[in-house]
């Protein structure tokens, strides 16, 4: 297991290299390009250079947050061959580099969604959270807002500005196609990336759909045991992997995210594993927690020991934290709490390990 933390170049963090540098544990980043358009190809000479000032400051580059894909290629339209060729190009260079694993995801439109960015939680730290009849109640617009109220004046993952011109005419789109042409889509690329997975030793992680449940009338395609399984059956390649996002998958309290976390580990499937809390309100409203089992609804203990007596040998970040100690940061993705994560998540590592003899 490696233990990473995500981090955005550019002078697009509040983070540094040297503070993680310092976090216990920690070898490397997950990181990206935050420049390139989906569909373009990553340029070589950039690749190297953020690599190199990774390793400059004594970390790895090994895992990708993400290579995002084109809309093109998730609609199936005529122009997605050439954008696959990109992709393509693009992760033989990140292999050039010394990348081993790629996170990214297939969500239609929108990456993950919060009502709330900053909710005072009673200790005085704030954790994002999410409400569901709030969510429903809002429009494009109103959840454009919503997000980016929130965001600090920073780039959120997947609410990068350029998307929102067309996000209307996109979720008209989807909603006009059936899951099935959706999943043909998938396979589509999949087929055509996985190959060069192969000959690039890249490992491939999807990201689950956060919250997996649909919502502005979108569709879900990694939410569930079964939804992974059919979307890990589109290729049966061993690169066709899951990003397992603990927070994401078990917002939905039907999801067991042990026995998931056995069931891919087992089947040697999950790559990269996001691990952070929830607090669950009601059955679909939560707030994000510190990491600790006992902080919130998920049993880390569960899933760590899942993972390793299922020979899970693949990254880990510290997924969100909490925004503590008068922090100022890019929601979810301050230096503190992630700090204490990744130091509470390598001691369950340790134990679990440990006890196993
Ligand atoms: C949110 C993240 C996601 C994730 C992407 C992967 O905080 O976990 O934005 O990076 O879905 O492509």
């Amino acid at each position: 297991m490696k233990m990473v933390f995500r981090w955005w170049p550019q002078g697009d963090d509040t983070v540094t290299l040297q503070q993680i540098r310092q976090i216990p544990g920690v070898s490397g980043v997950a990181t990206m390009l935050p420049h390139i358009p989906a569909g373009q190809v990553w340029p070589k000479e950039d690749i190297t250079a953020l690599r190199d000032e990774i390793h400059a400051a004594g970390l790895e580059m090994e895992v990708i947050e993400s290579v995002n894909i084109h809309e093109d290629i998730k609609k199936g339209l005529s122009t997605r061959d050439e954008y696959i060729s990109n992709y393509i190009t693009t992760m033989k260079y990140l292999s050039e580099a010394g990348v081993k694993c790629i996170c990214y995801n297939f969500m239609p439109v929108m990456d993950w969604f919060r009502s709330t960015l900053e909710l005072p939680l009673s200790d005085g730290s704030f954790a994002m959270a999410y409400n569901h009849d709030y969510a429903q109640s809002l429009d494009l617009e109103k959840i454009i807002h919503s997000m980016m109220d929130g965001s600090r004046d920073m780039t959120l993952p997947g609410w990068e500005p350029e998307r929102f011109p067309q996000m209307a005419k996109d979720i008209e789109f989807y909603n006009s196609i059936s899951a099935d042409e959706y999943f043909k889509n998938i396979a589509y690329f999949l087929d055509a990336v996985m190959p060069y997975a192969e000959e690039y030793d890249i490992d491939f992680g999807v990201h689950p759909d956060d919250p997996p449940w649909p919502l502005f009338g979108l569709k879900k395609v990694v939410c569930s045991a079964e939804s992974i399984r059919k979307y890990l059956s589109l290729n049966n390649s061993k690169r066709n992997g899951l990003t397992l996002c603990t927070g994401s998958l078990g917002a939905n309290p039907e999801n067991d995210v042990p026995a998931m976390a056995r069931e891919f580990a087992s089947m040697g499937r999950i790559p990269f594993v996001h691990l952070r809390n929830i607090k669950h309100t009601t059955e679909k409203d939560f707030h994000e927690s510190a990491h600790l089992s006992s902080e919130g609804d998920l049993d880390m203990f569960a899933i760590i020991s899942e993972l390793q007596k299922n020979g899970f040998d693949g990254y880990i970040r510290p997924d969100h934290g909490r925004k503590i100690w008068d922090e100022t940061c890019r929601p979810g993705y301050g230096l503190y709490d992630r700090a204490l994560g990744a130091s509470y998540l390598e001691g369950l590592w340790e134990a679990v390990k440990k006890s196993r003899g």
